[in-house]
């Protein structure tokens, strides 16, 4: 690993075209280290490329959940907020663009890849200001994911930051069509944006058959699951009011994988229902593909959903999905395919999805048809795009 800086002159580290696609890159990686889909795109994608030579350099304040344990290529740089009394608020953003800074001159990185606009973009406009002060130009590509846009967009608070950042990345990528025009509608930008989906790695599903069931479904009873942050925007309690319709039908289990501020109410609701003894709220699962592997049917009753990592991670163990129809969620689930859709806050009418598609006629045919469009958001079909995107702004042409 370099850790002396290399000396670089005036945009001597702006490689020719021709050089670039011989070359590896040196790729920093900033997102969010959470359970949140925004981190696990960006993980998979730093590992994805790391296992293809790259060097991928990830700068955040705590290591990626699901970045695993070591494997070549791959550097975690640890963005460390010091407390100080005068600081209600400490200013991460500027540790952040800080650690940016260093670990650009300390590693040589080709180019910085920022997941969500806040505070990344803006950081890392930050330090490529700082950097540009030196003679080094530094491309920033940013990922936009979902609630960055579609929830702090509607806040005026953040609205000029947001706008501008955007502007300054040299590339700015959104994970649906959806999140894309929300971005165009809510923010003054006058940059392209390209849609670059997410993704499903499908190794991380082939080691996952054959898990035992019986402790959460007893009698073989259909298993449903939901997984998210448990935060307004998912509708929690929409998921168990679902629930609740169902099981006046039909005998059936629910996992609620994670926790968030509405955990506490959902299990209220539950109890509420009467089916509380049907319900397993499991909290945050390290592997939240575990539970899929054992379920029959998700459900993502969203309020909003730029695209639903979670549904498509569903679709990639078999597991067919219910959910509405916000956002990017029809560019991912196929209504009558892979799943089945429902306005925002018709329950009703999602148990009635549910029941048709647990029912013996139709379940394993919606299995297979969820696994078939899963494969259409293989990991293999994005890389070559993201590849593309920084080749593209490493051109030298590129640089304003
Ligand atoms: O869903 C969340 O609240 C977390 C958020 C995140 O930052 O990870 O998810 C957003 O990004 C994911 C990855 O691109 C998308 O799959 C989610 O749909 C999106 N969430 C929302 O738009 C609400």
């Amino acid at each position: 690993m370099r850790s002396v800086p290399l000396p670089v002159s005036p945009r001597q580290n702006i490689r020719r075209e021709a050089d670039i696609k011989k070359e590896e890159m040196r790729i920093g990686m900033v997102c969010y280290p959470t359970f949140g889909g925004s981190g696990v795109v960006a993980t998979e994608l730093g590992k994805a490329l790391a296992a293809q030579g790259h060097e991928v350099h990830f700068i955040t304040y705590d290591q990626p959940v699901r970045l695993g344990s070591f494997r070549p290529n791959v550097f975690y740089h640890e963005v460390q907020i010091s407390q100080y009394p005068l600081f209600d608020y400490p200013p991460y953003e500027l540790v952040l663009a800080s650690k940016m800074v260093e670990v650009v001159r300390q590693q040589n990185l080709d180019l910085l890849h920022v997941h969500y606009a806040i505070p990344h973009a803006s950081s890392a406009y930050m330090a490529k200001r700082i950097l540009a002060e030196e003679g080094r130009h530094l491309p920033v590509v940013t990922t936009l994911h979902g609630t960055d846009i579609t929830l702090l967009g509607k806040d005026p608070g953040f609205e000029p930051v947001i706008s501008f950042a955007i502007n300054q990345s040299d590339a700015v990528t959104a994970v649906s069509t959806s999140l894309r025009s929300d971005t165009y509608k809510l923010f003054g930008i006058n940059k392209d944006i390209e849609v670059v989906p997410n993704f499903i790695c499908p190794d991380h599903f082939k080691a996952l058959q054959g898990q035992d069931r019986s402790e959460f479904a007893p009698e073989g009873e259909p298993l449903l699951c939901h997984i998210s942050n448990f935060r307004p925007v998912k509708r929690v309690l929409d998921v168990i009011r679902t629930f609740a319709h169902l099981s006046e039908r039909t005998p059936a289990k629910l996992l609620m994988v994670g926790d968030g501020p509405d955990r506490s109410e959902a299990e209220r609701l539950a109890r509420e229902c009467g089916v509380e003894q049907h319900v397993f709220f499991l909290g945050k699962l390290k592997n939240p593909l575990e539970a899929l592997a054992i379920s029959d049917l998700f459900l993502l009753p969203s309020e909003s959903e730029s695209f639903g990592l979670a549904a498509l991670e569903a679709m990639a163990c078999g597991v067919p999905v219910v959910a509405t129809e916000a956002g990017g969620l029809p560019e991912v689930i196929r209504h009558g395919v892979s799943g089945m859709l429902a306005p925002i806050g018709d329950v009703e009418k999602m148990a009635d999805h549910a029941e048709f598609l647990l029912s013996p006629a139709h379940h394993d045919r919606f299995k297979q048809q969820a696994l078939k469009r899963a494969s259409t958001f293989e990991m293999k079909r994005v890389l070559p795009e993201y590849l593309r995107i920084y080749e593209e702004v490493m051109a030298p042409e590129s640089v304003n």
